[in-house]
């Protein structure tokens, strides 16, 4: 399966993600060629919806203390519901369909998730630290929702000055 990444201002990145009923082969088609984009483009977290497909599946890897990611640490989060949620942190997010910018976003320190697997088993998950800010800013690509939406005015229309900016230049190289 050949997938690209949905970048910003693309509307597609605006589509609420629909929840997953077949867990098939198609399901975990898509998970497959996900985890490689997602390790290739240097991301940690990666939604269905920024390769273009508007279902509830997330792939997530964050790096160990060498920083690096290998397979077994992947983790497929498909229908997540938070049930728990605690405290508050900030951290310099990113984003595989807003290249190049980052920005402090707040968000809870912990969770506590439900969630299938790709053969629809039902999983609880407690995540702290950068797997649970991950896990945040993923599920809010589920509805359509982009980490710099989480930006003051004003941050947000020097974002929105500068990725123009960039969009232009990339155009004309
Ligand atoms: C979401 O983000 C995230 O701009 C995953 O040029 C971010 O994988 C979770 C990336 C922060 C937790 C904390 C971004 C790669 C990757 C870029 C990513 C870029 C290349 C972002
Ligand atoms: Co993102």
């Amino acid at each position: 399966m050949k997938l690209t990444i949905v970048e910003y201002p693309d509307k597609r990145l605006r589509l609420k993600s629909k929840n997953v009923t077949n867990f098939d082969a198609k399901l975990h088609k898509l998970l497959d060629a996900m985890n490689p984009i997602m390790i290739n483009t240097n991301g940690i977290g990666l939604a269905a919806i920024q390769v273009n497909h508007a279902v509830k599946a997330l792939v997530l890897n964050i790096p160990d203390e060498e920083g690096e990611q290998p397979p077994e640490n992947l983790l497929e989060i498909i229908n997540p519901i938070v049930t728990k949620r605690a405290g508050e942190t900030v951290y310099q997010e990113g984003c595989l369909s807003v290249p190049k910018f980052y920005e402090d976003i707040k968000r809870f320190e912990t969770l506590t998730l439900n969630y299938q697997d790709r053969n629809g088993n039902t999983k609880t998950l407690e995540a702290d630290g950068l797997l649970s800010i991950a896990i945040q800013h993923e599920m809010d690509h589920l509805e359509g929702i982009l980490f710099i939406d989480k930006l003051s005015y004003g941050r947000r229309k020097k974002f929105e000055k500068e990725y123009k900016r960039m969009l232009k230049e990339k155009k004309s190289s």
